[in-house]
C-alpha cells in the first residue's frame, strides 16, 4: 500500500490515468500526441489485440528464466527503455532517475540525443547494464561526430541511429500556443545540440529541410568509421530497409514508427515485424517498440520474432506519475506480468517463446 502511495498508482491498468491528471497540460499533450489523425498511433496497440495464446499447460513452470542478452550484453528481461526526449519536462527528476530504475531492475534503457540532463550525468546513475545513446543527425556533422565520442566516453555500449525523421510529423496536439519542441526547451548535452526541424521551408517553387535531411545510407559507414561501438538502426518498417541497413553496418535493427508520432499512415510495428524478421533476423538482433505496455504484449512480440521490445510512453507516464519510485514500480510491474504470462503458457525461457505461442483472432 505504501509503496503505491509513493509510485502514485497500483496497476499497469490505472497507470494512464493517474499520470494524466499529474503531468502539466502541454506537457501531456507533447507526451501522448501522435502524427495527422493518430491512426499509426491506435493501430501500434489495436495490433496486439489480434493476438491470442497457445498455453501449453503441466509444464513444469517452477522456474522461470527472463534473462536475455542484447548485443552481447546480459539483462534481466527481453525490454528496454526507447529513447524519449526531455524528460525533465515529465518531471524535474529526469533521465537520471529512470537510469537508476533500470539499473535496479537490470534492464537496457536508451537515451535520447534532446535529454534533459547529459549523457554523461544519466550514465553516472546507470549500472552494470550500459545505456545506449540515440543520435539525431545534426545539421554540422562535427557536432554528431562530438555527441558520438562523448557517449563512447561515457560508457555507452551501444548506439541507435533514428532514421525516421528527417522532420518532425504533423502534430496537431502539438501545434502553436502548445509545446514546441524547438522552442526553449533545455537540452542536457549542451546548447550547440538542435532537435529536428518541426516543418519544411518553402523557397521558391521548393520546400527545403535542413542539411541532415540530405542524409543516405552512406552516413551509416560514416558514423561507424568514427567510433568502435556497434550501431542500432532504429525507425525500419520494411524488409528492403532492413536489409540496407544490415549491408551498411547495422548490428541490430529496431521497428519503430516512433510510436505513431511520425507517419500516419505507417503500419502498426507488430504487423510491420515478420517481414523485417524474415528479411534479417538470422544476421541481426531484431527489436520493436510501439504499442507495448504490459508484460503480454512483450509475448506477443517476442513471438512474433522479435528479440526484445522497447517500451516509450508507459515510462514517462510513470515518471510523470511518482517519479523514480514511479519507473521503478512500473518496472516492477511489467517484468513481473511477464514472468507470471510465462508461466501460463508453459513457458520457462525466452528461447522457448516461439511462433508456436500465437494465433491470428479475428475480434
Ligand atoms: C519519443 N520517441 C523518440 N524517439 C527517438 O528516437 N528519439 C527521441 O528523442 C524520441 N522522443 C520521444 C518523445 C516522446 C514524448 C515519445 C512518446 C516518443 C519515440 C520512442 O523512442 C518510441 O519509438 C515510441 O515512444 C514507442 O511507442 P510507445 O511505447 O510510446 O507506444
Ligand atoms: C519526438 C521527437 C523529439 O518524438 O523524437 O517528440
Amino acid at each position: 500500500m505504501e509503496r503505491t502511495t509513493e509510485a502514485g498508482f497500483s496497476t499497469l491498468s490505472d497507470l494512464e490515468e493517474v499520470a494524466s491528471k499529474r503531468v502539466l497540460e502541454h506537457v501531456w499533450a507533447y507526451v501522448q500526441g501522435g502524427a495527422g489523425e493518430e491512426r499509426t498511433l491506435g493501430a501500434n496497440r489495436s495490433a496486439f489485440r489480434q493476438w491470442t495464446f497457445r498455453p501449453r499447460t503441466l509444464v513444469d513452470v517452477s522456474r522461470i528464466d527472463t534473462n536475455i542478452s542484447l548485443l552481447g550484453t546480459m539483462v534481466r528481461a527481453p525490454l528496454f527503455v526507447s529513447p524519449m526526449a526531455y524528460q525533465g519536462q515529465v518531471h524535474p527528476v529526469g533521465e537520471p532517475a529512470v537510469a537508476r530504475a533500470a539499473r535496479d531492475a537490470g534492464i537496457l534503457a536508451v537515451y535520447s540525443t534532446l535529454s534533459s540532463f547529459s549523457i554523461e550525468e544519466i550514465t553516472r546513475n546507470s549500472g552494470s547494464v550500459p545505456p545506449w545513446f540515440q543520435l539525431y543527425l545534426q545539421p554540422d556533422f562535427e557536432v554528431s561526430r562530438r555527441l558520438v565520442e562523448r557517449a563512447e566516453k561515457a560508457g555507452c555500449s551501444a548506439l541507435m541511429l533514428t532514421v525516421d525523421t528527417p522532420v518532425l510529423g504533423v502534430r496537431d496536439r502539438q501545434a502553436p500556443g502548445g509545446f514546441a519542441i524547438d522552442s526553449t526547451v533545455p537540452i542536457g548535452n549542451g546548447s550547440d545540440v538542435v532537435p529536428p526541424s518541426r516543418s519544411p521551408m518553402e523557397q521558391g517553387k521548393f520546400y527545403r529541410l535542413r542539411s541532415e535531411a540530405g542524409s543516405t545510407w552512406d552516413i551509416l559507414e560514416e558514423l561507424l568509421s568514427i567510433t568502435r561501438l556497434p550501431w542500432v538502426v532504429k525507425g525500419i518498417l520494411t524488409g528492403d530497409d532492413a536489409r540496407t541497413a544490415v549491408h551498411h553496418g547495422a548490428k541490430a535493427v529496431l521497428v519503430s514508427n516512433h510510436g505513431g508520432r511520425q507517419l500516419d499512415g505507417a503500419p502498426a510495428t507488430l504487423h510491420a515485424l515478420p517481414e523485417v524478421v524474415d528479411a534479417v533476423g538470422s544476421e541481426v538482433e531484431v527489436y520493436l517498440d510501439g504499442g507495448v505496455r504490459r508484460g503480454l504484449d512483450i509475448l506477443v512480440a517476442l513471438a512474433l520474432g522479435a528479440k526484445a521490445v522497447g517500451v516509450g510512453r508507459p515510462i514517462l507516464w510513470a515518471l510523470g506519475a511518482g517519479g523514480e519510485e514511479g519507473v521503478r514500480r512500473y518496472l516492477d510491474l511489467l517484468k513481473l506480468e511477464l514472468a507470471t504470462s510465462m508461466a501460463l503458457v508453459g513457458r520457462t525461457t525466452i528461447a522457448e517463446v516461439d511462433r508456436s505461442l500465437v494465433a491470428k483472432t479475428d475480434i
